[in-house]
């Protein structure tokens, strides 16, 4: 399951093509989108993606009004349609795997789907970045939201989405990290870590290089692991690979294929003067991430041919 705006909605197609690339038999696989606010036009390209595979695509578009009220920042209000997941996807489905729009699928995401949840409600990776200051939560204990492994049925069994949406109602504008705040909240100490590389966060690189993995919940050859084979490559917050300023290792792999893809994609983000700006902050730190050898394995993918 997916969800998006427009804006988001080519690089969810990359993230579609990443699954459907590397898995054994794409053929099985069913992509629920959750639709706020997609073009026709760009429906009918993601939908010719998918069908080059014979997986399958359903569109679900979600009443806006129950999120209303619900505070943005600088997100869009689709962030909040993972919340309702279990209601908007068929009730024949027990389990799905949420991903976020800005990854990179590296390996066969079957074997995310066989991970065990153990007893569980949802399976995620720690969150390797700062602890949210608004809510009480140990660094460790703080999952990122961005990959989830969901165990459907137990989610509608125990009443997941009533007690998601108390939490939005109560803390709405405290919230820093919006609806994972909330998914933290209501399955704090409820939650399977999953191998950490199912959501390959940047900071993963300096952790290892500063020695500094012992803060996580992970162990060391556990993060040297996932550098060297990752399952999804999370370009989050500031890492995305479409824009101008940021450096990642895997950026070239990311626009090497969005650009044949989509290579309208990356021309409504247009190269602004405070891009150009960020850039050249980051320079130094790219200089010194050089020095230190930082590099990426390499990722093979093969594009279907553009009609
Ligand atoms: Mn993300």
């Amino acid at each position: 399951m997916l969800a998006s705006d427009e804006n988001y909605a080519l690089w969810m197609g990359v993230v579609i093509f990443s699954c459907l690339d590397k898995t054994a038999r794409p053929e099985l696989l069913d992509f629920y989108i959750l639709d706020a606010g997609i073009s026709p036009s760009t429906k009918s390209r993601l939908e010719s993606l998918v069908a080059d595979y014979q997986a399958t695509l359903t569109w679900i578009v979600p009443d806006k009004k129950r999120f209303q009220g619900f505070p943005l920042k600088r997100y869009g209000i689709a962030t909040y349609y993972r919340l309702a997941v279990a209601s908007l996807v068929p009730s024949h489905l027990n389990k799905i795997i949420y991903l976020d729009c800005d990854l990179l699928v590296a390996r066969d995401i079957v074997e995310l789907w066989q991970s065990p949840l153990d007893g569980n409600i949802i399976g995620a990776v720690e969150n390797l970045g700062v602890s949210p200051k608004d809510i009480d939560i140990d660094r460790q204990d703080y999952f990122n939201a961005g990959v989830l492994l969901i165990d459907l049925a137990a989610w509608r069994d125990s009443n997941i989405e009533a007690s998601l949406f108390e939490r939005m109602d109560t803390l709405n504008e405290r919230l820093q990290y919006l609806d994972q705040d909330v998914l933290n909240l209501v399955f704090r100490h409820r939650w399977t870590r999953l191998p950490l590389c199912w959501n390959l966060q940047p900071s993963a690189w300096s952790k290892v290089e500063k020695n500094k993995t012992v803060q996580t919940g992970y162990p060391h050859q556990e993060f040297v692991t996932a550098l060297r084979e990752p399952g999804i490559i999370h370009f989050l917050a500031k890492s995305k690979p479409w824009k101008f300023s940021t450096f990642h290792p895997y950026k070239q792999t990311y626009m090497d294929i969005s650009n044949q893809l989509f290579p309208d994609a990356s021309d409504v983000n247009k190269v602004t003067a405070m891009e150009k700006l960020n850039r050249l902050w980051q320079v130094e730190k790219h200089i010194k991430n050089f020095s230190r050898n930082r590099k990426s394995g390499s990722i093979d993918y093969t594009i279907p041919p553009q009609k």
